[in-house]
């Protein structure tokens, strides 16, 4: 009988995990951020010059004559459905395996999410960009949390700003929501939202299993690790700005999770990578989502996987929206490279540390490109 390697999990009922027990009762704050106007509002306002504070001073291309790169793009049916030591299967993962060492990114296609959820999901979004600012204000975040509408990552009152408004929640496992916040969202909304976030954690599981193959790795240390693991989602607005060449919709950084999978809502290109050491833009397909490897994977894999600074750029005439679903291990566990792989490679190239401190410290500093994977690095 051909065997198969995809790994279609059965999603676990959240909060079923022995390693939660201290978390059980109450959602988890992992951090605030000072709390800064809306972006969409002012930029409804005829402005041709922007405010100091989103001024980024260093000039760059606007999105339209910035250098395009070719992401490469993996067929997942040839990962979950082709027999796992058939032509096509070796061939998928070994892209697999390469696109994350070289590039930290890439697009998935054949992906199965079903396109009217996508669809769905898509016009809930841009519906709740478009509420009335009385109603976000009931939305927005609080001083001690930094889920709601704002912006994340504002620790000074001096920081420079990013052109963009954005709303990020808590979704799995339920027990870490913070529910006032979710019983206040629209409820097709929250519908659709509910959906994606199980779909979203069926992909990343999905894919992480097909990873766990490629780097060699224990493939139970893998699913263990991230069975009731942590999401949240981020949606974000970028409206069209009237100096796009100083000012960032997203300033460079790597994410801190494992596995990031982004859903860019319309065809304005936006997104940039870090690719040998130049900003290159990804133009959006409409097909496919692009997934990224996050700081923990790198740990996790013990620095074979790479995280890769990116950010979003902005332009004078198209508002551009995305949907950014990050995917981390269950809380409770320890946070270092595999066990699995450590002794494979006899040297561990990270520190451990238990997840929850890892979160609590990344979300107190500013973002600055890969500096906090820097301070979980061994010499
Ligand atoms: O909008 C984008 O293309 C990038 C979003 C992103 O990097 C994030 O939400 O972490």
């Amino acid at each position: 009988m051909a065997k198969f390697c995809h790994m279609i999990p059965k999603i676990p009922s959240s909060g079923s995990s022995l390693s939660m027990e201290k978390h059980k009762e109450e959602p988890v704050n992992f951090g605030r951020s000072l709390i800064v106007p809306s972006v969409q509002e002012l930029a409804k306002q005829s402005i041709t010059k922007i405010p100091p504070r989103y001024v980024q001073h260093h000039h760059h291309p606007a999105s339209d004559d910035a250098p395009t790169a070719s992401m490469p793009v993996i067929d997942l049916h040839c990962l979950f459905a082709e027999p796992c030591g058939s032509l096509a299967y070796s061939f998928e993962l070994n892209k697999l395996h390469t696109a994350s060492k070289e590039w930290g990114f890439f697009q998935v296609i054949n992906h199965g999410i079903s396109e009217s959820l996508l669809e769905d999901f898509k016009r809930e979004i841009m519906n709740f960009f478009k509420l009335p600012m009385e109603e976000k204000l009931k939305l927005w975040q609080e001083e001690d949390n930094h889920e709601g509408f704002g912006q994340l990552f504002v620790v000074s009152e001096e920081q420079k700003l990013d052109w963009s408004d954005m709303f990020y929640i808590t979704t799995l496992p339920h027990n870490l929501r913070k529910s006032q916040l979710f019983q206040k969202l629209p409820i097709i909304l929250r519908e659709k939202l509910e959906a994606y976030s199980m779909e979203m954690k069926r992909l990343a599981v999905a894919i992480l299993g097909q990873m766990a193959k490629a780097l060699g790795m224990d493939t139970e240390e893998m699913s263990e690790l991230f069975q009731d693991g942590v999401q949240s989602v981020r949606m974000n607005y970028y409206p069209p700005c009237p100096q796009p060449e100083v000012a960032l919709g997203f300033s460079p950084h790597s994410d801190a999770d494992a596995l990031t999978i982004l859903y860019q809502l319309n065809e304005t290109a936006g997104l940039q990578i870090r690719k040998d050491g130049k900003w290159v833009t990804i133009k959006p397909r409409a097909d496919a989502l692009i997934v990224n490897i996050g700081d923990i994977l790198e740990i996790v894999s013990n620095g074979v996987y790479k995280s890769v600074e990116h950010r979003a750029i902005v332009n004078s005439n198209n508002e551009r929206m995305s949907v950014a679903t990050f995917y981390s291990p269950n809380m409770g566990t320890e946070l270092g490279p595999a066990r699995s792989l450590v002794a494979e490679h006899h040297v561990a190239h990270f520190r451990r540390v238990p997840i929850d401190e890892y979160f609590k410290e990344f979300f107190a500093r500013k973002l600055d490109g890969k500096s906090y994977l820097d301070f979980m690095k061994l010499e």
